[in-house]
C-alpha cells in the first residue's frame, strides 16, 4: 500500500472509503504501541460497538513505532469495515510515547467530536456515550473520571505499586495547584469538541503519561469548560508502561513545567 507521509517520522496510509463520504459525528484516537495481543479483540469490540451505532464514526489507530504485527492488524481490518465505520491507520516511525501517539491521532481525526481511549479498552467503548452526552449538550471538554458518584474508585483494582504512584502523583500535582479542583486526570477516556480538539492538541508537547494532566491543563488555559464523568475502568494486564525511579523526577520536571508555561491563545 502507499503511504501519504505527513511529516519525517509520521505516517498517514490513505482511506479505504471513498473521499466525499459523510463526515463522522465521532472519531475514536486508539494509541498502540506493540499491542498485537490485545488489539485485534479490542478493535474488533470498537468496531462492533460503532457499527451498531446511527451515526457515522471514525477509529484512527495511532501506531507509536510497533515492531510487532500491530499495523497489520489494523491494515487486515481496513477493508472490511461496516458502512458507517471508516477505520484509519497513523503511524511513527520511531516509538515516541503514549501522549506523541494520541496526539498524532487527535490531528487528524475528522469527527465533529472526537475521543482518545486506550487500544486495551481500561474503559470499554460504551462508556464514550456518557461523554457525547455532554459534548453534544455543548460542552467543549469531557474527561472520564473513574471516581464514581458514590465515593468509589475504580482504580482500586490496580496493582498496589501502580496504585502508588497514581496517588503519589495526584497528591503532588495537586500540591503544585495544577488543576487542584480534577481528581482523575489520568482517566484514559477523553472526548472533545472537534475545535477544541484541534486547538488543544496543536499546543500539546508532553510525550509521556503526563500529557493527560497536560491536556486538561491547556484546555483550561484556553477557556474551555470541562465537565469530569464518572466511567467504568478496570485494569488490563499487559501494561507497556514501565515504572522506573527516576521518573519522580520527570514528573516533577513536567508539572513545574505546566505549572510555569504560557499557554497561547
Ligand atoms: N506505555 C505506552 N503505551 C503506549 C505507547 N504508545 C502508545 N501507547 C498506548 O497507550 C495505551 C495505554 O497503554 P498501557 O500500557 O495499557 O498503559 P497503562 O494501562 O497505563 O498501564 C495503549 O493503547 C498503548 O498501546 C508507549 O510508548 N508507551
Ligand atoms: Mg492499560
Amino acid at each position: 500500500m502507499t503511504a501519504i507521509v505527513a511529516t519525517p517520522e509520521t505516517v498517514i496510509e490513505p482511506q479505504v472509503q471513498p473521499a466525499g463520504s459523510p463526515r463522522p459525528l465521532v472519531s475514536f484516537v486508539l494509541p498502540a504501541y506493540n499491542e498485537e495481543a490485545r488489539l485485534p479483540d479490542g478493535l474488533d469490540r470498537v468496531i462492533a460497538f460503532l457499527a451498531a451505532q446511527d451515526f457515522e464514526s471514525e477509529i484512527v489507530v495511532a501506531d507509536d513505532g510497533s515492531r510487532d504485527r500491530t499495523p497489520d492488524i489494523v491494515r487486515e481490518r481496513t477493508a472490511a469495515t461496516p458502512k458507517n465505520v471508516t477505520l484509519r491507520l497513523v503511524h511513527h516511525e520511531v516509538n515516541r510515547g503514549k501522549g506523541a501517539a494520541i496526539r498524532t491521532g487527535m490531528l487528524v481525526a475528522t469527527g465533529q467530536y472526537v475521543f482518545f481511549m486506550d487500544a486495551d479498552l481500561a474503559t470499554p467503548p460504551e462508556e464514550s456515550l456518557k461523554l457525547l452526552e455532554h459534548l453534544r449538550d455543548g460542552v467543549p471538554v469531557a474527561s472520564g473520571s473513574r471516581i464514581q458518584p458514590d465515593g468509589s474508585d475504580m482504580r482500586a483494582s490496580q496493582p498496589a505499586q501502580r496504585r502508588m504512584v497514581g496517588r503519589a502523583f495526584t497528591m503532588m500535582r495537586k500540591a503544585m495547584r495544577v488543576l487542584p479542583d480534577i481528581d482523575d486526570t489520568q482517566c484514559p477516556m477523553k472526548g472533545f469538541e472537534h475545535d477544541a480538539a484541534k486547538a488543544i492538541f496543536q499546543r500539546q508537547q508532553l510525550s509521556g503519561w503526563i500529557f493527560d494532566a497536560e491536556v486538561l491543563h491547556i484546555a483550561r488555559a484556553l477557556g474551555y469548560r470541562i465537565v469530569e464523568v464518572p466511567v467504568q475502568w478496570s485494569h488490563v494486564e499487559g501494561s507497556r508502561l514501565k515504572v522506573r525511579p527516576q521518573q519522580v523526577w520527570e514528573v516533577v520536571r513536567d508539572l513545574i513545567r505546566l505549572r510555569t508555561s504560557k499557554i497561547a491563545r
